[in-house]
């Protein structure tokens, strides 16, 4: 094989042993990697049914055919495993060196199984994998970890850490690198701390096989030059990410006291222009030149890498307009390792709570001590923090009445940073993401801005599934950072041409979409193994909020969805993917993809559609 290394490490934390095997071709090729390895393996070899913090679950880090070649962006890593918070699958993606050595070092993939009896780390150098005792850096935050295990293992190693919410089995705790990078929302950390697993450090030497060197060589300068070149580049190396906040303020759709508002009064002390004002360094991911993670300093004077997904849920959805206070949050859960994204969420939810008089907990909208202290006890799981370190869903259930209403959730995971009350195709991306609420698969609303919000129509219902494959299929299974598309404009047909570089085996975008759609329908699949009898399109539904209490200020004062246009939308998106009126994936479907075995297992558990 070349551009993959045809290898993964198999790790029984158990047995305390790691061992390299051999994988098929197949899977190679009809999976490419990141989330189609995780999927096919998690569908593969999990049993339906069980606990997400059972030793039976398997945490998989995942990297794709391009990544560690010097190719624009490479350096991201798939971190996937069933869902503690939502019970389904679940995944996520970060940059990270680790990804680069884990291929330097001869792996693709590695599967975490089992638990270890007390905390350890996994060290890989090249042929060498070993379990080394963990017990000293358990209870660390993630900087320290990685900073101990970088001075031991040499600064050039790359290092996967969770921090004390991982460790505490906070279900939206994620796998942290690099005091900044961050990946695994819906519970990967939590999962990573189950299996007593507290960090991964990795060096590799090795070259990775490319089926063609010197073009794959050649193809990286002109790419990496051609970044250079586009319009935007200046602007997005002052902003990042961060430039987003202005824009969903014009827009309407910056989320504001747990989704209720789509505008926030104080918008310009955190956006994209104060916080140039207060930039102190530039940091990214590995094999990237368009470097977005700003860092300023916080509240307490310490670093703090901001994106606009942070700030828009712990500052404007909290009521909190002081970017370094914002800041501060942002840094306790980088160390701590908890999804910045749940954090301001069940924080939001908290704060609406305790409006409502539900919980015995003062918290007003923009309190900066209290969230800072919230937070900590969501961490520690101590009083109101216990209740909500199950994530918005569990806490709604608890609190009863119509508390679920507004516990901003899609099928257990918390919605990201865009309010949906005037955006039904974006509504729509949330509904159908493949591991609950998250735009990472089809962020369609900067379109849906330019082509008319109001509209339920079929071209959104097709936008969605075009991203879906580009963004969560395409992206996702080659691992590299879908941003130099999306923010500058590097285009798509780079991607073919870097494939047939590194692997020697040519596909057309054509071919691409058809493995997104596969992965996709095995996503899907896997849901509805977990959910069984439970499955159903309500579960595609959005929170009662967006439909029944329209938004009280701003240009679009009074929207809100409506509920029987959305279903239909939702019916539309499931005929195109050839999925029966539950969302669930009929046989013909299955089999067209190459996925005839999956029919089988499924039909024990849900009468299938032919
Ligand atoms: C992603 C989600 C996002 S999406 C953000 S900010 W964003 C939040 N970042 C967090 C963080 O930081 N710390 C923390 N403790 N929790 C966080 N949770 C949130 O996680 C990130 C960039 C960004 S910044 C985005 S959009 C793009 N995401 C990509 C993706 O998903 N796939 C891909 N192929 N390329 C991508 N490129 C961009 O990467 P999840 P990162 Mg992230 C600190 O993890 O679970 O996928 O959720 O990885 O290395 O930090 O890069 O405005
Ligand atoms: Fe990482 Fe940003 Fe570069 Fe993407 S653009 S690889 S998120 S630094």
């Amino acid at each position: 094989m070349h551009g993959w290394n045809g290898k993964l490490l198999r790790v029984d934390l158990a047995k305390g042993k790691a061992v390299a095997q051999e994988y098929d071709t197949t899977l190679a090729k009809n999976f490419l990697g990141g989330r189609g390895f995780a999927i096919k393996i998690l569908w593969d070899e999990l049993k339906s049914g069980i606990d997400a913090f059972s030793p039976e679950n398997k945490l998989v880090f995942a990297a794709g055919p391009l990544t560690g070649f010097p190719l624009p962006s490479s350096g991201k890593l798939v971190v996937a495993a069933k869902s503690p918070l939502t019970r389904g699958y679940g995944d996520g993606n970060l940059g990270t060196m680790a990804t680069v050595q884990l291929r330097k070092a001869g792996y693709d993939l590695i599967v975490v199984e089992g638990r270890s009896p007390e905390p350890a780390i996994l060290r890989i150098d090249d042929d060498e994998a070993e379990l080394l005792d963990g017990k000293d850096y358990w209870g660390l935050g993630a900087f320290e970890t990685e900073k101990r295990l970088k001075e031991g293992h040499g600064r050039t190693s790359g290092v996967l850490a969770i921090g004390p919410a991982g460790e505490n089995l906070v279900r939206f705790a994620n796998v942290v690198s690099q005091e900044g990078r961050a990946g695994g929302r819906p519970g990967m950390g939590a999962v990573m701390g189950s299996k007593k697993l507290k960090a991964v450090v990795i060096k590799g030497s090795k070259t990775i096989p490319a089926a063609d060197a010197d073009k794959l060589k050649a193809l990286g300068k002109e790419a990496y030059k051609e970044v250079l070149k586009k319009p935007n580049y200046d602007f997005w190396k002052r902003q990042g990410t961060m430039a987003t906040i202005e824009w969903s303020q014009e827009s309407s759709v910056l989320p504001t006291h747990n989704f209720r508002e789509g505008v926030f009064d104080e918008a310009e002390a955190i956006g994209g222009f104060t916080m140039e004002k207060l930039k102190v360094s530039q940091r990214g991911c590995p094999q990237c030149n368009m470097t977005c993670g700003i860092v300023i300093e916080d509240e307490n004077n310490l670093e703090s890498e901001l994106d606009y997904e942070n700030v828009a849920m712990l500052g404007s959805n909290t009521g909190l307009g002081n970017l370094r206070q914002v800041a501060a949050l942002n840094r306790l859960a980088d160390d701590y390792g908890i999804d910045t994204i749940s954090l301001g969420n069940v924080i939001s939810f908290a704060m609406e709570a305790s409006e409502k008089r539900l919980i015995d907990h003062e918290i007003g909208w923009g309190d900066f001590n209290e969230a800072k202290a919230l937070a900590e006890d969501v961490v520690h799981r101590r009083g109101t923090g216990a209740l909500l370190a199950d994530g918005t869903e569990a806490a709604a259930q608890k609190l009863g009445g119509n508390a679920s209403n507004w516990a901003m959730n899609i099928k257990g995971l918390e919605i990201t940073g865009y309010d949906c009350h005037a955006a039904p195709g974006m509504a729509l991306s949330y509904g159908t993401s493949p591991i609950g609420a998250h735009h990472k698969d089809a962020w369609v609303i900067s379109w849906e801005m330019r082509v008319g919000r109001e509209g339920y129509g079929e071209e959104k219902v097709d936008k969605v599934i075009e991203f879906q494959r580009i963004r969560g299929g395409m992206f996702e299974c080659l691992t590299t950072c879908r941003l130099p598309w999306i923010e500058v404009g590097f285009e798509l047909d780079w991607y073919p041409k870097f494939l047939k570089a590194a692997t020697g085996v040519t596909m057309t975008m054509e071919d691409l979409f058809t493995i997104a759609d596969r992965v996709y329908a095995l996503m899907r699949a896997f849901w509805v193994r977990e959910y069984k009898s439970r499955w159903s399109s309500t579960l595609d539904g959005l929170p009662a909020r967006w439909y029944d209490e329209p938004i009280t200020k701003g240009p679009f004062k009074g929207a809100s969805l409506d509920r029987e246009k959305y279903d239909s939308m939702l019916q539309l998106y499931y005929q195109k993917r050839g999925w029966d009126s539950r969302g669930i994936p009929k046989t013909k479907t299955l089999t067209n993809l190459g996925l005839r075995d999956v029919t089988q297992e499924l039909s024990q558990y849900v009468k299938l559609t032919a």
